[in-house]
């Protein structure tokens, strides 16, 4: 899910001369607070993913690639299997695309989803699917990727044909 853009500068201005916000205001999107929380240009060179959708329970964040999220090693260590939400604050240009494998060691064989800079998160694995790649008689199969990533590698836009969200 894109995030919710509308707030920037626009809330500044309405601030001045709006009367005070009632505290049963609505909260940003949880994935958007996520966002927000980066410091500087939200985009700090790393991918996050969370256990739960809508950004709940941080499983970990990587500046490079994790060909094993359940090693114990590398920069995610602990998060095959059970990923529901996922981030992508990798600064924009080159490998700057987050690929995504049902595998470890970025099999895209068996199955693997991609998510664009500019997408910002995907909120909720719960209706993507993977895409297999592969030239024996499943390619092209799908299924879900909620709760079954288990590597993960920065491509650019040309590695992917399929991406969380359909790339929106
Ligand atoms: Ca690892
Ligand atoms: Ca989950």
């Amino acid at each position: 899910m894109r995030r919710i853009l509308t707030a920037f500068g626009l809330s500044a201005a309405l601030i001045t001369v709006a009367p005070p916000v009632p505290s049963v205001a609505q909260a940003k999107p949880p994935c958007d607070q996520e966002w927000d929380a980066v410091p500087g240009d939200h985009r700090d060179g790393q991918v996050r993913v969370w256990r739960d959708v809508h950004c709940k329970n941080m499983l970990g964040h990587a500046f490079g690639d994790d060909r094993d999220w359940g090693d114990g090693t590398g920069e995610i260590k602990s998060a095959s299997n059970v990923v529901s939400s996922v981030m992508n604050n990798g600064n924009l240009g080159g490998y700057d695309v987050v690929a995504f494998y049902d595998y470890t060691a970025y099999d895209w064989r068996y199955g693997y989803t991609c998510l664009k800079p500019g997408q910002f998160y995907a909120d909720s694995l719960e209706n993507d699917e993977f895409t297999m790649r592969t030239a024996d008689p499943g390619k092209g199969k799908i299924y879900s990727a909620n709760d079954a990533i288990s590597s993960h590698k920065w491509v650019t836009q040309g590695d992917c044909t399929n991406f969380l969200d359909g790339g929106n």
